[in-house]
């Protein structure tokens, strides 16, 4: 069960207890996301009066997340003006890792939690000198689940999902994909060794959320990659 978020936890293992009543459960959920709606509020004004475009990567752990902002950031810096705030449950691997990419960057350890909130994230923008920045990167900690209910500020959710979690995904976790406006298909490089079928995948992220936009990359080869950027420009300047 999930302690730490508003998400429902639909019970289906064995209890030795009885549940609290499921009307009290709710109010808590309600007034759990109803903070952290109002805090994202606040965030997306300090994003609208400084002019960021913020965006949210969410999926399950080990899509390519990290890889992709390695690349993105490596590519695209010399033109753009990026920062990145990292997700983790714990340690600051991903945060170094971009760090060697020259951006300014900001580890946030959620310790027990399964998801950032906005609270942490309007912490975490102290960090950043929000004057000289175009866009900000916000990875989420690895989860198909709890990060979807959470509104951070930002323009858009971009869900990674790479080939390897099976096509069957957006079904079987529908609410990051209707909640997600891209949704990143990486690790194409490796479809010759796998049964992962594209058009199946697309078909069902398109039945959950039907505007969702899709890009086939490879953060490893490139493949793919300039559809991702052509997005992120075109987005980015019209905010
Ligand atoms: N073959 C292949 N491997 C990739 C690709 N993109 C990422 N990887 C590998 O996938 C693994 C996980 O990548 P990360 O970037 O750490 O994934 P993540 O989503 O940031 O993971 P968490 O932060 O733990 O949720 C690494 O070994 C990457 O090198 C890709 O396009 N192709
Ligand atoms: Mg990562």
């Amino acid at each position: 069960m999930c302690n730490t978020c508003g998400c429902n936890p639909n019970h289906s293992h064995a209890h030795a207890h009885d549940h609290p009543a499921p009307r009290k459960k709710i109010t808590i959920e309600q007034d759990i996301l109803s903070k952290n709606n109002s805090l994202a509020k606040t965030n997306r004004a300090l994003f609208k009066k400084h002019q960021i475009f913020a965006l949210n990567l969410v999926s399950s752990p080990g899509s390519g997340k990290t890889a992709l902002l390695e690349k993105t950031l490596r590519e695209l810096s010399a033109k753009t003006r990026f920062a990145v705030i990292e997700g983790d449950q714990q340690t600051d691997n991903d945060a170094q890792r971009i760090a060697k990419t020259g951006v300014p960057v900001h580890q946030i350890n959620t310790g027990a939690g399964c998801h950032l909130d906005a609270h942490g994230i309007a912490h975490a923008l102290d960090h950043f000198d929000l004057k000289n920045l175009d866009v900000l990167f916000i990875e989420n900690v690895g989860n198909l689940v709890c990060p979807a209910t959470f509104d951070l500020g930002e323009h858009h959710k971009v869900a990674v999902l790479s080939v390897t979690e099976g096509e069957d995904k957006p079904l079987k976790y529908p609410t990051m994909f209707e909640n997600s406006d891209v949704m990143l298909l990486n690790k194409i490089d490796l479809l010759p060794y796998l049964d992962f079928d594209v058009k199946k995948c697309k078909e069902f992220a398109k039945r959950v959320n039907p505007k969702i936009k899709i890009f086939e990359i490879s953060v490893k080869t490139g493949a793919g990659m300039s559809t991702w950027y052509e997005w992120l420009a075109q987005e980015a300047r019209e905010i």
